[in-house]
């Protein structure tokens, strides 16, 4: 059995959620409220740096931390997951590679914008907020070139790329919406969110979107 240590609103625990559920992998959800001291400390003890999600194997006594890190165990142990990293090697390379840029050049740059307003005034970070955005609006018009061609990130096959997507895509395009000049990878975007593993993780989270930073622009379709 899996424990996943995990926040229903939290973008990275979202991309290991899709992968479980495309996977069809049961597991038990521990929810972390950083908001409770003995969360952290029993988060800390897992992963010193306190972040989330982290699951616990109990079958082969294992702790594994970071998102992708996780997606790639499970991809080894459990069979039904194995597609997630591509069929062969060439394809493995490419789903890394896509994958890295929606954590890298996407990810990080939405939880930029998110954490900046949750400072309190005075300590807010405007060039580093402006910065971002100048990130993520690079990472949209090369994601729409790639996108152009195959159905999911990496062609014909719905991957680890597309779990890293659907969460940082979502929050992302809240904060900085998709530019017109971007329709590939606004169709992509609506096809991510038809999914049904990435619906389910979107319904889940739903209760918890009026915590979300920046709830006033959150579309109402999603409400
Ligand atoms: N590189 C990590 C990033 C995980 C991460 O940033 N998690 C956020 C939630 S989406 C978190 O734990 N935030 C709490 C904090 O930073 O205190 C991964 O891929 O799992």
């Amino acid at each position: 059995m899996l424990t996943l240590y995990y926040h229903p609103l939290a973008s990275f625990c979202h991309k290991v959620l899709i992968a479980l559920y495309e996977a069809d992998i049961a597991f038990k959800g521990r929810v972390i409220d950083l908001g409770k001291a003995e969360d952290r400390d029993e988060l800390d003890a897992l992963w010193p740096v306190g972040k989330f999600p982290v699951i616990r194997d109990e079958v082969r006594g294992r702790v594994v931390p970071e998102s992708t890190i996780i997606i790639e165990y499970l991809c080894q142990h459990f069979p039904s997951a194995a597609g997630l990293m591509g069929d062969d090697k060439d394809a493995t390379l490419q789903v890394r590679l896509w994958e890295r840029v929606f954590d890298h050049y996407v990810h990080v740059h939405m939880q930029k914008i998110v954490g900046d307003r949750l400072r309190p005034e005075g300590e807010r970070d405007p060039r580093g907020v402006a910065d971002a955005r100048g990130v993520l609006q690079a990472a949209y018009a090369m994601l729409d070139k790639q996108l152009a061609s195959g159905h999911w990130a990496v062609g014909d096959s719905f991957t680890m790329a597309d779990c890293a997507a659907a969460p940082s895509l979502f929050y992302a395009h809240i904060l900085e919406p998709f530019p017109a000049g971007c329709p590939s990878l606004a169709a992509y975007f609506e096809r991510l969110i038809e999914r049904p593993s990435v619906r389910r993780v979107l319904e889940e989270a739903k209760p918890w979107f009026p915590y979300f930073p920046y709830k006033e622009l959150m579309p109402r379709r999603f409400l």
